[in-house]
């Protein structure tokens, strides 16, 4: 098992590609924080997969200090941040106004800013780090009806390769994770379900992605053989996007 001994914390892993993640982890052997806004769903893909539950949302800056605190007092330190919570709108253009732009901003990019702050300093003192950022490939394909979420995810790719720089000297890599259109709980209750035939179409591989095609990418990325990957977008999307 790649992670073995590992300790790790997923954010936004009560449902959805977060919860593959934290079940793929788990898997490789890692003990993992099930974080997510939501406390039913948490506690219930904690006791699915084996992991602890934690309520935080990643937008507070006192929860996730208190998220990071949690994981280290249960577990010793945190070898492993992924960076999945996010909102995933579905709004023309014409309808999406600056409250709503700065909620989206304020999950999808200060929520993986204020995990990587909390997380650091174990990381640095273990010498050691793993961190991924779920991205997306409407970074790449420039996806309608959510300006503001591909803005949020351009400034994760990007916030992912200038952090690598900097961190790099004490073990940490730092990378992103970049699904497609993928069937989650919370695309499948959105407007977004609606363009799967037309994704699909665009794919190498044509069917739909579940959460389980991204985990592996992520578990990968997080494992201590990928220590020579930092700064890296990984497109996991059957193919749909090429950069
Ligand atoms: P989802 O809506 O099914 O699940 C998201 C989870 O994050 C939920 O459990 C939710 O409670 C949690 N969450 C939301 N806001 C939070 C907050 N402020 N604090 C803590 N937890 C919060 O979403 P998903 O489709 O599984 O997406 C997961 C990740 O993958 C996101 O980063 C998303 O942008 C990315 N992504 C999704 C797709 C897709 O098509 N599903 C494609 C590319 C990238
Ligand atoms: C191609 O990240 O990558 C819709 C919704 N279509 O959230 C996404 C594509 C969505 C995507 C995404």
């Amino acid at each position: 098992m790649k992670l073995e001994g590992r300790v790790a914390i997923v954010t936004g892993a009560g449902q959805g590609i977060g919860r593959a993640i934290a079940g793929k982890l788990r898997e490789e052997g890692a003990r993992v924080v099930v974080a997510d806004k939501n406390p039913e769903t948490a506690s219930k893909a904690a006791a699915d997969i084996g992991g602890v539950a934690h309520v935080a949302d990643v937008s507070d800056p006192d929860q996730v200090a208190a998220l990071a605190a949690a994981a280290v007092d249960r577990f010793g330190t945190v070898d492993i941040l992924v960076n999945d919570a996010a909102i995933v709108p579905f709004l023309p253009w014409e309808d999406l106004d600056f409250a709503g732009w700065r909620r989206v901003m304020s999950v999808n990019i200060d929520g993986v800013f204020l995990a990587c702050k909390a997380v650091y300093p174990h990381m640095k003192r273990a010498g050691y780090g793993r961190i991924v950022n779920i991205a997306s490939n409407v970074v790449v394909a420039g996806t309608p009806n959510m300006a503001h979420y591909v803005a949020a995810k351009g400034a994760v790719l990007a916030f992912t390769r200038s952090l690598a720089t900097e961190v790099g000297r004490h073990g940490i890599t730092v990378n992103a994770v970049a699904p497609g259109l993928t069937a989650s709980e919370g695309v499948l209750a959105s407007p977004h379900a609606g363009a799967f035939d037309f994704v699909v179409s665009l794919q190498a591989i044509p069917r739909r992605a579940v959460p389980a095609d991204i985990a592996p990418a992520v578990a990968f990325l997080a494992s201590e053989e990928a220590g020579w990957i930092t700064g890296q977008m990984l497109v996991a999307d059957g193919g749909h996007t090429r950069h």
